[in-house]
């Protein structure tokens, strides 16, 4: 298929050469990638190392022709459902928390997604970088590409924009994807069985994945540079979200006044960020996404806790899973624990 159909809002756009040329790029290399069935959409392919959808693909490769970083852009990175949307809330109240009224904030009346932008979602929409480049700095984004694909221009030393990411147990992350992607498929299939699914998980071939691969290039990048990683665990910041909040403030250096301290603008931001807060919020129970998927923003807060796998998992499956982290991580320094 010709890149031009992909990019659904091409006929508000007039590519130049240079876009042309990715679009060009993305055509010759697509039918050269080994696929591997997707969860809910067609296909996925291996791209330099990682399994990606056509779509993350292409974002992929026009944001590394077409952005251009600034030293102030601050990047949520996640693999999928590792708390993506958590983060999100955490990063924008944190840096925004100068500008709005938590009794009248923005989180209450939209999505994180609105807040803080989908990189690789937004350059496919628009077929190009326009959007990005017309939002004011300091630009809060978001993204699921590995390390390793995310623009050199980005994670090199030149670049001063910083990235925060977050993993989660991969028993939980597995499950989560599992109930999102049964979501997502079209009406006329069937679900995707549980074994199915744990299966391609397991082998590394899941959006983003391997997800192993994807936790270990940011933890090496925050080890190698802890200025511009900062890692984090979602059971970490379910156990203590105080401290994680004032961890990514220190980072992204706007930590807390005494006087915020005493004000508890800290706990101000963990309950308004909180799972029970963010889900009984109207746009989160009700709105459907206009990304002309078949998701709404509810599908976005499902139980958000940690260990639910034990619900779902086998014990010998959650063995089995176990016995591949500590093998993919074995020597690294890293644990999940
Ligand atoms: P994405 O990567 O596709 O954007 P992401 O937000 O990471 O999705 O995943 C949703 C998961 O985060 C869900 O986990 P679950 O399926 O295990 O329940 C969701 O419930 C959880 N989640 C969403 N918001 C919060 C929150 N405020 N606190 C804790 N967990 C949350």
């Amino acid at each position: 298929m010709e890149a031009s159909k992909f990019f659904s809002r091409m006929e508000e756009f007039e590519p130049d050469e240079g876009y042309q040329k990715t679009y060009r790029s993305f055509d010759e290399v697509l039918p050269s990638l080994p696929p591997s069935k997707g969860w809910w959409l067609d296909q996925l392919f291996h791209y330099q190392g990682f399994w990606l959808s056509t779509f993350a693909l292409r974002g992929s490769m026009l944001l590394n022709d077409h952005f251009k970083p600034r030293p102030t852009d601050i990047i949520v990175a996640t693999s999928p459902k590792c708390g993506t949307t958590w983060l999100r809330a955490l990063v924008f109240s944190i840096v925004n928390r100068h500008s709005f009224d938590f009794s009248d904030h923005p989180l209450s009346k939209m999505n994180p997604q609105e807040l803080v932008f989908f990189l690789e979602g937004a350059i496919y929409i628009d077929g190009s970088t326009s959007f990005i480049d017309g939002l004011p700095s300091p630009r809060l984004l978001s993204t699921h590409l590995p390390y390793s694909l995310v623009p050199k221009s980005m994670t090199d030393d030149t670049s001063d924009c910083r990235f925060v990411y977050i993993c989660r147990d991969p028993k939980d992350v597995f499950i989560s994807k599992w109930h999102f992607a049964n979501k997502l498929r079209a009406k006329d299939l069937p679900p995707i069985a549980l074994e199915e699914a744990f299966d391609s998980f397991c082998k590394g071939a899941s959006h983003y994945g391997p997800f192993w691969d994807h936790v270990l290039g940011y933890w090496k990048a925050s080890l190698e540079s802890p200025k511009k990683v900062l890692f984090l665990k979602y059971e970490d910041v379910k156990k203590q979200p105080s401290d994680c909040v004032r961890k990514v403030a220190e980072f992204l250096e706007v930590p807390f006044s005494p006087e915020e301290e005493s004000k508890e603008i800290v706990e101000e931001i963990v309950k308004l960020c909180s799972f029970e807060n963010m889900s009984n919020q109207e746009v989160n129970k009700n709105a459907t996404r206009n990304s002309g998927r078949p998701i709404s923003n509810s599908d976005f807060f499902r139980k958000g806790e940690v260990g639910d796998w034990v619900n779902h998992l086998s014990p010998q499956m959650a063995e089995a899973l176990d016995q591949i982290t500590e093998q993919k991580l074995q020597g690294t320094g890293f644990n999940f624990r």
